[in-house]
């Protein structure tokens, strides 16, 4: 069923560090050839830090996990490549499709692989003026155990609700290094964290507990951009109301909505958006591969 890489199958085989990425970043997150960069260097990160990068995709219908280069490449340049969350995915593999996957589908194929840990940029959430549109990123956290590194909800969302959702649905919030739950683009949004982690061991030491437990679902580990590449909360509240209003007068929704407002920040920050959106996939990258390594150190002493 799934389709794994050699290097993936032998980290895993001998137990070394794997760390789980999204490809959504890839089909819908940046332009080419920004996007085959991006992932390129998020994969150079966790190989930096001693652990694997496990890249996941649906290529012809296959359920792929660790890409090679040229698939990278492949997915990259895709132009009618779907992104699945977990309701596609049966219907990617299915027929055949090409198809990258969002964070809930990568959870779902993480955990069936036997990844524990996943680097994201931003979760999906509730949405601003549509509280009914929740992605299923959340429904995921909620009943599928692995710890998800991202820089906080999409910055485009509604932070407070999607964080209420969060509560309700029983996953913790872990600020990395920080007391606040970041917001994208900016160190921090307002909003306290459940706990704050100051390193990968303090993480991994609230993993086991929860393992120990069999409490359902995963956690979310918040980390925020690092100081040099943050766009200061106005100026990105700022880009962000305004592109919201160019997709509302313009009908722009669903699917499409994202890619949407992510050009026009970009555009109306000259770049300052999509630098930071790199920045802060590389910090988490190298957070998550530092986790993978305390759990796995961590699951060494236990065995
Ligand atoms: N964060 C971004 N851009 C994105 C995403 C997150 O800055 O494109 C993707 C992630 O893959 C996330 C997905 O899982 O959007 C959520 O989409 P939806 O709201 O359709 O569930
Ligand atoms: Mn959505």
């Amino acid at each position: 069923m799934l389709v794994f890489s050699a290097e993936v199958s032998r980290a895993l085989a001998e137990g070394r560090p794997v760390v789980a990425l999204e490809s959504t970043l890839i089909t819908h997150g940046f332009a080419w050839p920004r996007n085959l960069q991006v992932a390129t260097e998020i994969e150079q990160t966790v190989r930096a830090q001693g652990a694997t990068p496990a890249t996941i995709a649906v290529l012809a219908g296959q359920i792929t996990v660790g890409l090679s280069r040229d698939q990278l490449e492949y997915l990259a340049t895709a132009r009618d490549a779907r992104k699945c969350s977990v309701r596609d995915l049966g219907i990617a593999a299915g027929l055949g499709l090409d198809g990258s996957t969002t964070v809930a589908a990568t959870m779902f194929i993480a955990a069936k692989a036997g990844l524990r840990v996943f680097a994201t940029g931003g979760i999906g959430g509730v949405h601003r003026g549509h509280p009914f549109d929740v992605s299923a990123d959340l429904t995921e956290l909620a009943r599928t155990p692995v710890t998800v590194v991202c820089a906080g909800a999409k910055a485009l969302l509604d932070l407070p609700l999607t964080f209420e959702r969060l509560e309700t649905l029983g996953v913790p919030v872990i600020g990395y290094q920080t007391d606040d739950i970041p917001a994208f683009y900016s160190r921090s949004s307002g909003l306290r964290a459940d706990a704050r982690a100051d390193s990968p061991a303090d993480v991994a030491r609230i993993v086991h507990a929860r393992r120990d437990l069999e409490l359902p679902g995963g956690e979310l580990v918040c980390a925020p951009v690092p100081q040099a590449d943050e766009l200061p909360r106005d100026a990105a509240e700022a880009a962000i109301a305004e592109a919201q209003r160019l997709a509302e007068a313009q009908g722009i929704h669903g699917a499409a909505a994202t890619p949407f407002l992510l050009d026009q920040i970009a555009k109306l920050t000259r770049g300052a958006s999509v630098r930071a959106n790199v920045a802060l996939l590389l910090n988490n990258a190298r957070v998550a591969a530092e986790i993978a390594r305390a759990l796995r150190d961590a699951g060494l002493r236990d065995g």
